[in-house]
């Protein structure tokens, strides 16, 4: 019995020590890298539920009870923080189209699938590959920096990785409706050449890359990114809080993740109408 009352103690010790290092973590970060939070989010309960959502979705995922484990990509859960109901989704990023590493079938498959002519999306493909590639040659239908000044425009193709997805509204031929429409199926943190068509994925995605009709929940991987999106209604502050944070499970246990991005509700991508293909956009496309 002693030993046995021993382990429970240990076990909790350790799940304490566990928790309190998320916590650390989770605060951390914040205080280092999410200014737009502290200046956007003067409501202290919120921040708490947000923290506390997002420490509890990550001790979820790092469950060492593989049945109890969190998995990406199923359907979302309901919690109660605080005494307020709080809807979490966690997506693997794989489900998105990495901007810095796809090929360019896959930039085609996307492009098509949104509703552009063929030309029109090689015309893009081309343009987004010459913007992060290191040399100044255009591509066939591409275009480098002489292309953007014959544009009069005052910013040129970086020449190198992209470091934001909105990034791409330089682009010589994106229009605001098409990056409206790209954005929730992007990302620069999978690493992937062509993203996975989840039962979570964006519609865009779905029809690019495949359509599953039912939640395939999938067992997380150390090491790779994750959207963890976060809702909830609280009474003392404003009607709908959503926030979605981009993390990378590390599998070091001092730190256990990092955040790579955090997006208040007006910033972030996946709390549009994802059912949707690009409404108005074969009208829009016409002006490229
Ligand atoms: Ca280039």
């Amino acid at each position: 019995m002693k030993d046995q009352s021993g382990i429970a103690v240990l076990s909790v010790i350790l799940c304490i020590a566990i928790m309190a290092s998320l916590a650390a973590a989770v605060l951390n970060l914040e205080r280092q890298s999410h200014q737009i939070v502290v200046q956007g989010r003067n409501d202290l309960k919120s921040q708490s539920i947000v923290e506390a959502a997002l420490i509890q979705t990550v001790a979820g995922m790092l469950e060492r009870n593989p049945k109890l484990r969190w998995k990406a990509d199923g359907p979302p859960r309901h919690l109660d923080i605080y005494n307020v109901g709080v809807v979490i989704a966690v997506r693997s990023e794989n489900n998105r189209l990495d901007i810095n590493t796809a090929t360019k079938s896959a930039w085609l498959q996307t492009l098509k699938s949104s509703g552009l002519s063929m030309e029109l999306a090689d015309r893009l493909t081309d343009q987004i590959l010459d913007w992060k590639d290191e040399n100044q040659l255009a591509r066939l239908n591409g275009a480098e920096r002489s292309a953007y000044i014959a544009d009069d425009r005052s910013r040129f193709p970086a020449n190198r990785l992209f470091t934001h997805v909105t990034e791409l509204a330089a682009i010589l031929n994106m229009t605001p409706e098409l990056l409206t429409c790209l954005l929730p199926s992007l990302t620069l943190h999978s690493g992937k050449s062509e993203p996975k068509g989840s039962f979570n994925s964006t519609a865009l995605i779905k029809k690019a890359f495949g359509n599953p009709k039912v939640p395939t929940p999938a067992h997380v991987t150390q090491g790779q990114a994750y959207s963890v999106s976060i809702s909830f209604q609280n009474e003392s502050s404003r009607p709908n809080n959503k926030v979605e944070i981009i993390i990378r499970l590390t599998g070091d246990k001092k730190k256990p993740f990092w955040i790579h991005e955090w997006r208040e509700a007006r910033e972030s991508f996946y709390f549009g109408d994802q059912t949707q293909l690009c409404p108005g956009l074969q009208e829009a496309s016409k002006k490229l």
